[in-house]
């Protein structure tokens, strides 16, 4: 007999008849899901094409290169635009909120489509951030500034390794894999372990004397006691700390020799970074919160591109800085 792998489109058709719901989300994952695959083949070739290069170049066919982020854009606006089922959606690599289907869409997507952008002139991953959230169908419009704690689901292709993990609100965070029929395949069902063997610390060490003074001294307290690991591309160090447990942290930057370098509101993106990645965490037994230890589910945002400071995790550890932070000063 042969065996046969369940399918994410088999996985989620399953969730949702069990949750008696409509068939709309299943055509925006797929759509989603097209997206991720299309990108990661250009990404996967881009090298010999010479596609990788900064906008401005020209690749060996003689071609003016586009960046590859803003073609991983485009081919996403292209899948949600098929879909017919996304209102507005809102992208790191465009200013503005970008109208898909005002009329009959039904949700609102959040995305960025290749994070981690020191890893692409070298094709190491980088990661397709997504968040989801539904237009208000009984009530008046509430508009596309939603908090992650709005989030119908939130998810990551870590590009080009085949990997996917979708955040489902109140059920769970799944992990698929690639197979060679170019599908996601068998659901995984991620929890954050427990075991401390196998924590991790993540951050960018050459920041570490730009953080706040209390900040510094929680890592001189507890490095010793986790690896240490830090890829630079949000998806792939956060992919890390679901499956090992730990933390992953951007905190503030605010003794940088130079104050121009100072981030004090944080560096990551609250709607499309910070937010999705907590999503996931929080529905893997985790949690996450922002330099003042205010969960980041928690914050509604009040700009489309709103950075904040991250520290995403098993509990235990973030809830522990979290105290540290939450500290007056
Ligand atoms: P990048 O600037 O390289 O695009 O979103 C920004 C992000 O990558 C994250 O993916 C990553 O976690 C972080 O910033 C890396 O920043 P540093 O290079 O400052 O460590």
């Amino acid at each position: 007999m042969m065996q046969f792998e369940q399918t994410f489109m088999d996985f989620l058709l399953q969730h949702q008849e069990k949750h008696n719901r409509t068939y709309h989300f299943l055509i925006l994952l797929d759509a989603l899901i097209s997206a991720a695959k299309h990108i990661q083949h250009y990404y996967l070739t881009g090298a010999l094409k010479g596609n990788l290069g900064l906008a401005g170049g020209v690749n060996v066919q003689g071609e003016d290169v586009m960046r590859m982020d803003q073609i991983a854009h485009e081919i996403t606006i292209h899948y949600l635009k098929a879909s017919g089922r996304v209102i507005h959606a809102v992208s790191e690599e465009a200013e503005e909120i970008i109208p898909i289907n005002p009329e009959g869409g039904r949700y609102l997507v959040y995305f960025d489509p290749l994070d981690g952008s020191s890893n692409l002139p070298h094709g190491l991953p980088v990661g397709f951030l997504f968040g989801i959230a539904k237009r208000n169908l009984e009530g008046p419009e509430d508009g596309h500034l939603r908090a992650g704690k709005d989030y119908r689901a939130a998810g990551m292709f870590v590009i080009p390794t085949g990997t996917f993990t979708l955040g489902l609100k109140e059920a769970g965070t799944w992990r698929f894999h690639i197979d060679e029929t170019m599908n996601f395949v068998r659901p995984t069902r991620m929890t954050l372990p427990e075991d401390t063997k196998s924590w991790e610390l993540s951050f960018n060490e050459s920041n570490r004397s730009t953080y706040a003074e209390r900040v510094q001294k929680w890592i001189v307290e507890n490095e010793s006691k986790y690896a240490f690991r830090y890829l630079g591309a949000l998806a792939g160090d956060f992919h890390r700390i679901l499956s090992n447990g730990g933390m992953f942290m951007y905190p503030a930057i605010i003794n940088h020799p130079n104050p121009k370098k100072n981030r004090p509101e944080g560096k990551l993106r609250l709607m499309y970074e910070a937010a999705v990645v907590a999503f996931m965490c929080c529905e893997a037994g985790g949690t996450a919160v922002n330099e003042a230890g205010i969960p980041i589910l928690e914050i509604q945002p009040e700009k489309l591109h709103q950075r904040t400071a991250l520290y995403v995790g098993s509990k235990k550890l973030v809830e522990d800085i979290a105290q540290v932070l939450r500290e007056k000063r």
